[in-house]
């Protein structure tokens, strides 16, 4: 049987609102006259210094300006194939950083391409991205209580503390975990809190008063709570996001919020702590961005937690090769708008991969509604996938995996053992 490749007969983009309701683009790309593909760019609060730039100058108009100046050059391409849309975008844009045509653009147009050949090709988009078996569901890493970045004043300097339902069979199972976990956290709050508002940060994570240390009390109460064991059938996670609060020009660690400063060495000794005190399954950027050393000490003490790059590695494969030599991760964020395209994100992946860095396909703090990542934790053989666990656009990408239940080619839940 001959199989012909789906090809782009138009494209399309538009400026629409993000979660935050800020501008972001959407691209839509019709294959063969009459398969649609939709992605719209997610966006970051905490950005790391070498993610692509969204929009030239800041401005979603320009990106959009942009698209529209070069729409013709993706007409006539073959839409599943990722690296034709990269090269198109690079004959337009060879910057680093997609800085003349938006990082936003290379995400939409990438991943609506392979929305539109998914459903010219009538494969769900996992397959597409990944033809063979195995397929395993990651395990939902929910951002259950933060601030940082994503919260206001008087919540912790920390900007998220997660679930990972390491206990669960199913994913249905995990998610449900997720849920119980969010909700008991609440009670807990408003135990101690009796002025609490309910008030949730950017991600749908409880926002509460509290300082680092009674935020993490408070995750580990619920879990309690919920009748779990903390580190066994529900574990802990923390990102630090600890370039938004390292203060470059004094050196330290500027906890503002809680009053307190720490060198590089006290930070990796507090790290360590709640590493071992919570049992902590995960640990996201617990030094900032350049302090490969820092990562690597951390990474070798901590083996029982996937130690994980994310402003460090931006989605860039040349930065997986330098954390390499340190040994500086045991896990690496995967965003596809850090990098731009979707090509680009495959090919960090693959040098992940080769060095047996555990992935964690992530959402964004600002986000749309589309499900994408999920087909894309799978496709890249995640160990965990980060979506926030309440709000309508974090729900969208776990309700995707539930219907993923439906393929009976997904064996269960990935194999999260770390050594
Ligand atoms: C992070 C992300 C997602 P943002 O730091 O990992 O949780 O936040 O999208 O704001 O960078
Ligand atoms: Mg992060």
């Amino acid at each position: 049987m001959v199989t012909l490749m789906p090809s782009i007969t138009a494209v399309r983009g538009r400026i629409v609102f993000n979660s935050r309701g800020t501008k972001t683009i959407e691209i839509d790309v019709i294959t063969d006259n009459k398969f649609m593909g939709r992605a719209c760019a997610p966006s970051g609060a905490s950005v790391g210094k070498f993610e692509a730039q969204s929009f030239p100058e800041n401005r979603a108009e320009n990106a959009l300006a942009a698209f529209n100046a070069n729409s013709r050059k993706f007409v006539s391409l073959h839409a599943e194939n990722m690296q034709a849309v990269f090269d198109a975008l690079r004959s337009i844009d060879n910057t680093e950083n997609y800085n003349k045509i938006g990082g936003s653009v290379a995400y939409a147009l990438s991943l609506a391409a392979v929305d539109s050949a998914a459903k010219a090709l009538n494969i769900p988009l996992f397959k597409l991205l990944k033809p063979a078996k195995p397929y395993h569901f990651p395990f939902p890493l929910g951002n259950i209580l933060g601030g940082g970045a994503h919260a206001g004043p008087g919540t912790p300097d920390i900007q998220e503390i997660l679930a990972c339902p390491v206990g669960a069979k199913g994913i249905v199972e995990a998610l449900e975990m997720n849920f119980k976990l969010h909700a008991e956290t609440r009670k807990v709050i408003e135990s101690i809190d009796n002025r609490f508002t309910y008030g949730r940060g950017d991600e749908g994570a409880w926002a509460p008063n509290v300082d680092n240390d009674k935020a993490l009390e408070i995750v580990e109460k619920a879990v309690k709570n919920c009748g779990y064991t903390p580190g066994r059938e529900m574990a802990i996670g923390i990102d630090f996001a600890s370039s938004s609060f390292w203060d470059e020009k004094i050196e330290v660690y500027d906890y503002s919020r809680q009053g307190v400063k720490r060198d590089t060495g006290e930070q990796i000794d507090f790290a360590s702590r709640l590493m071992r005190d919570y049992k902590l399954v995960y640990a996201e950027d617990p030094v900032h961005e350049g302090d490969f050393e820092s990562m690597a000490i951390l990474t070798k003490k901590n083996q029982k937690t996937l130690v994980t790059g994310d402003d460090m590695l931006v989605t860039n494969a040349d930065k997986v090769k330098e954390a390499v030599k340190y040994g500086a991760c045991s896990g690496a964020i995967l965003k596809v708008n850090q990098a731009g395209s979707l090509y680009d994100a495959i090919n960090f992946a693959e040098e992940c991969k080769k060095n047996s860095i555990k992935i964690i396909t992530s959402h964004r703090s600002g986000e749309s509604v589309d499900s994408h990542i999920s087909h894309i934790a799978i496709a890249t053989e995640s160990k965990m996938i980060k979506t926030g666990v309440l709000g309508g656009e974090r729900v969208a990408k776990l309700n995707e995996l539930v219907r993923m239940t439906e393929h009976d080619l997904i064996e269960g839940m990935a194999e999260l053992t770390f050594a």
